[in-house]
């Protein structure tokens, strides 16, 4: 089974900040986990370059969008692999062949009677661009999301028929509960579809910096719709020689935040079958990281700056705190101070403590070798179905709930460590037996987990099953027993409280 999973592309209008790297994070992991099963995947981030939020800022700083576009998407492209992430083609609303295939699908939709002329008359905000209904502005013809003073928009454009889809995307709702989640964002994208569709604007006469309309060349298309079918047409020149449209279409997961569910869970569906493609299996929304109690973002300038964190403490920490402190899918604050807490005392003292115990004592008493084979049936209880559980809980994209069930069994072991005090046995050569039943039993403990956290943290991981002598990163050795420790070497502090990782 092919697992084709999407971040939103991004505005290169700015560099990248902590909300990006979020997105791409989580997107990773669900990537990962399907590698881990042995499927086939393809995930894709890249970065949205047409439209007014790129070409206003290029105006703002005296330069060419395709200047500033170029700058900052060399600087997007560099994130995935900063965050450990693992993108398979990084796609650009520039390439040649993203616009060749724009004008292909909307020429189609424009053949296919979804396409007039008109003129718009309306509320616009450029940092969204995007037109708003009377009912969505804030006080003052503010923007909800930038408060920023919206623009009164009047304008001849070409028009696309999203009223033609009122009755197919309620069927779509009714029939696929599951194509939009958490279910709070599903209820919201139907009740904005039940209260009556209005054919919106597929086209911009005033901007040039766009996709040109093929059969009007005053027209540009409008940046929504040339953004989001960078989905689709990644696949068909992502890999040189090859078109992966037929193998990965449709997407598995398009991965979002709460400000684009309209597009997304709306626009997008009706854009597709009005072009006769076939429809994405799942949405998901998950919230915003605010700091103090706003959207953090960097026209709001209340940024946590992602790279002084990794630079600090790593790429894996940063992963682990953004999908562990903040549950996949709601709103939640971020803090310097709350990263802290959390790395201190869950990757530290919890995770860190674990396998430098384990590992040390299995040198300390025994030289390195796991000479227990036989799990503590106590133990081994706590950890039936847990790989089932976790991949059941990706399935839905519940990203925190998979993770916090691998933690569970994280503390388990502490716990037992704690209850077995294999140091007061080392003591009693007699029981050199149970000695190594409960280290056999916690080397195992700890390389289940441990495949289990790869997604999360991967490097980490990584270095932890290498001392456990057991690279295998399958989800089908993850379970206790599907695969066996059998000699550690030793590790240095997997997350050194002291001396992070730029030494200071
Ligand atoms: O909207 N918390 O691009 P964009 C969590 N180009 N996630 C956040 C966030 C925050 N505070 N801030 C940003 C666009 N994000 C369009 C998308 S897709 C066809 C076109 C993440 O640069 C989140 O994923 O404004 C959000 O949806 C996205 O960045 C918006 O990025």
């Amino acid at each position: 089974m092919p697992f084709y999973v999407t971040t939103p592309i991004y505005y290169v209008n700015a560099a990248p900040h902590l909300g990006h790297a979020y997105t791409t994070i989580a997107a990773d992991v669900m990537a990962r986990h399907h590698r881990q099963r042995g499927e086939e995947v393809f995930f894709l981030t890249g970065t949205d370059e047409h439209g007014e939020p790129v070409a206003d800022a290029a105006h703002a700083l005296g330069i060419e969008p395709q200047e500033l576009a170029d700058r900052n998407a060399a600087r997007f492209r560099a994130l995935p692999p900063q965050l450990g992430a693992t993108n398979d083609f990084f796609i650009r609303t520039t390439d040649p062949q993203h616009e060749a295939c724009v004008q292909e699908v909307l020429s189609r939709v424009r053949d296919n009677g979804y396409v007039y002329e008109g003129t718009y008359e309306g509320w616009y905000c450029p940092r969204c661009a995007d037109f708003k209904a009377d009912s969505e502005i804030d006080e003052g013809n503010r923007c909800p999301i930038h408060h920023i003073v919206l623009t009164r928009e009047r304008e001849d454009n070409y028009f696309f028929r999203l009223s033609a889809f009122q009755q197919p995307l309620e069927r779509l709702y009714a029939e696929r509960e599951d194509f939009v989640a958490p279910r709070g964002r599903y209820n919201e994208a139907l009740s904005f579809i039940r209260s009556g569709l209005r054919d919106v604007p597929l086209t911009r006469h005033k901007l040039t910096w766009g996709v040109p309309v093929p059969w009007d060349h005053e027209h540009v298309f409008y940046v929504w719709f040339d953004a989001l079918l960078n989905y689709y047409s990644a696949l068909s020149y992502a890999r040189p020689g090859e078109d992966l449209t037929d193998l990965m279409w449709p997407a598995s997961y398009h991965l979002i935040g709460k400000d684009i569910l309209r597009f997304h869970a709306v626009y997008w569906p009706a854009l597709l079958m009005a072009a006769g493609i076939e429809l994405p299996e799942h949405v998901f929304v998950h919230g915003f990281l605010l700091m103090e109690g706003e959207k953090m973002s960097k026209s709001l300038g209340n940024v946590l700056d992602p790279f002084e964190v990794i630079d600090r403490y790593g790429s894996d920490a940063l992963r682990f705190y953004l999908l562990r402190d903040v549950p996949f899918g709601q709103d939640g604050s971020v803090s310097t101070a709350s990263f802290e807490l959390r790395y201190e005392s869950e990757l530290a003292n919890e995770l860190g403590n674990l396998a430098s115990r384990t590992i040390g004592m299995l040198n300390r008493y025994r030289g390195g070798e796991v000479l227990g084979a036989e799990i503590d049936p106590s133990l081994a209880e706590d950890f039936y179905l847990l790989p089932e559980q976790v991949a059941a809980h990706i399935d839905r994209a519940e990203l925190t709930a998979a993770l916090e069930q691998v933690w569970l069994r994280v503390r388990r072991l502490n716990r037992y460590v704690e209850e077995q005090a294999p140091w007061r046995i080392a003591k009693e050569p007699e029981r050199a037996q149970e000695l190594d039943r409960v280290l056999g039993t916690l080397a195992e403990g700890l390389r289940t987990v441990t495949v289990l956290l790869w997604p999360y943290l991967p490097a980490s991981a990584e270095r932890l099953l290498d001392a456990l002598g057991a690279p295998d990163l399958s989800l089908a050795g993850a379970g206790l027993q599907t695969g066996r420790v059998r000699r550690v070497s030793a590790i240095e502090s997997l997350f050194p409280k002291d001396s992070p990782a730029d030494g200071s």
